[in-house]
């Protein structure tokens, strides 16, 4: 959606992965017209998937840039996956690249991207945007080869980020570890480098999530979703089939409720959409089996003959029938452990009835808990925490949820993905234009530093 927003005003080529792989990798592009965006796609190899995308993306990266060293894979094949896979990637692209293009980077499975265009000799401006925390120096460090991923980085003009949080943490890495120097208005040196960076928070497409919240399908959903509640109050979770989203200590934290508090059951109950993900790797099967022994465990221990307390759905819905469960419920509980943003959290508020709102419950190591200061504020580590925000937010008087709501629907309306596009790119015509080093042989480039 944010990407889409982006496309439509400045004409651009979507370039990505096609998601499909072949038995050996050819690097042909596929391009496609869709809804007026121009899509090239290449296909990768097994290999790959298993070291590049399964590997050193989902399985090195993500658990470590949420936290979870325990997760984190340290394996050397996955490394040189990743080089290959942004290397192919680069192959692939630098044809199409016009002279004059902005390229906007999107996210941890392209950090080498910049470093291979520039070693074909591609000077334009290049951004990268980090859709995820990016992790406090102690724990970045564990990474094998972290200088060379932070020098990768460099070579891109302008390094976004969606929180000032993770834009410090950057700062702290290239200031301590990296011996380098960050000035105020966000230039980099360091590593025999020039770059810059900001804080970019990433926001809805308003208009078109109000219209899918107007829609005939999300008036159709909620009107279902409010006639099986028969009365009850409904607590609602959206998100990926993730181990960052806290789901299993949302469960546990829910069970907790239901424990200490008999006088609230068949009052309400807790429907959460949990769609599977990353299937093929280890720790989501993990966290799936779990997830199903825990909510097996509430409902076998809480439910009535006419009472689910659990309604645990892993298939996924359309936008505009999100839009439809967001409104009919009168919580949405958000707690990630970890979260780069988290969009649902501004869903939530963005498809309230104005007259009568929910309550949005939200994880303060979400990205988001720095804009939506007026959502309950939970610790999503603590079960006793969590518990006692959903019990409190289900008893707030109207006056409060109305005067939370219009703090809340505020801040979504001040950061739209409109503000969160123009802002980065405005950032990336100011960054200081890349170097042009003479033509030296191809992979010399990558000693060349770029010159403010
Ligand atoms: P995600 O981890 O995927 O994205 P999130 O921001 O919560 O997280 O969701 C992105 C979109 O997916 C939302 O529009 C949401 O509606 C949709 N979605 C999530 N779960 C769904 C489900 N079960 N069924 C249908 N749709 C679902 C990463 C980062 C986030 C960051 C985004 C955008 O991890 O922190 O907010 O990128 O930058």
């Amino acid at each position: 959606m944010a990407l889409g927003a982006a496309l439509r005003e400045f004409s651009g080529v979507w370039f990505g992965w096609s998601g499909q792989t072949v038995d050996s990798y050819t690097g042909q592009l596929r391009v496609e017209r869709h809804a007026g965006i121009t899509i090239a796609t290449v296909d990768l190899d097994e290999q790959d998937r298993n070291e590049y995308y399964n590997g050193y993306a989902n399985r090195t990266l993500w658990p470590l840039f949420h936290y979870r060293t325990d997760l984190t894979a340290y394996e050397r094949s996955f490394d040189a996956g990743y080089q290959r896979g942004n290397a192919r990637f680069a192959q692939a692209l630098a044809p199409l690249i016009q002279p004059d293009d902005f390229i906007w980077v999107q996210d941890y499975h392209l950090a080498l991207l910049a470093r291979e265009l520039r070693a074909l000799g591609v000077r334009n401006r290049i951004g990268f945007f980090l859709h995820i925390p990016w992790p406090g120096r102690r724990t970045f460090t564990t990474l094998p080869r972290h200088r060379e991923l932070v020098t990768a980085l460099l070579d891109y003009d302008l390094i976004g980020f969606q929180a000032e949080d993770f834009r410090d943490a950057f700062a702290d890495y290239i200031v301590q570890t990296a011996k380098g120097s960050v000035a105020a208005d966000g230039s980099v040196r360091a590593l025999g480098r020039a770059s810059r960076i900001g804080a970019f928070p990433i926001g809805l497409d308003v208009e078109a999530f109000e219209a899918a919240t107007r829609s005939e399908a999300a008036a159709e959903t909620a009107a279902r979703l409010a006639a099986s509640a028969a009365g009850r109050q409904v607590i609602l979770g959206v998100d990926r089939l993730d181990y960052s989203k806290g789901l299993e200590e949302r469960f546990l934290a829910y069970e907790q409720l239901l424990a200490d508090h008999p006088e609230l059951h068949e009052k309400l109950f807790l429907l959460q959409i949990a769609t599977l993900s990353r299937e093929e790797v280890e720790a989501y099967k993990d966290l799936r089996a779990r997830l199903d022994t825990v909510s097996g465990r509430i409902n076998g221990a809480f439910a009535t003959m006419d009472w689910v307390p659990l309604r645990y759905v892993n298939r996924a819905y359309r936008r505009d029938e999100l839009a439809g469960m967001y409104r009919a419920a009168a919580l949405g509980l958000v707690t990630p452990l970890r979260d780069g943003m988290n969009l649902v959290a501004k869903e939530y508020v963005a498809a309230q009835d104005p007259d009568d709102p929910g309550v949005l419950v939200l994880s303060e190591f979400a990205g988001a808990a720095a804009q939506l200061r007026a959502a309950l504020i939970v610790n999503p580590m603590s079960r006793e925490d969590v518990a006692e925000a959903i019990r409190r937010g289900l008893a707030m008087p109207l006056m409060e949820r109305k005067s939370r709501w219009r703090d809340l629907m505020a801040e979504v309306r001040r950061t739209p993905v409109e503000a969160w596009r123009d802002a980065f790119v405005a950032a990336l015509r100011e960054a200081p234009a890349p170097a042009t080093p003479p033509r030296v042989a191809v992979g010399d480039t990558r000693s060349t530093a770029p010159t403010a």
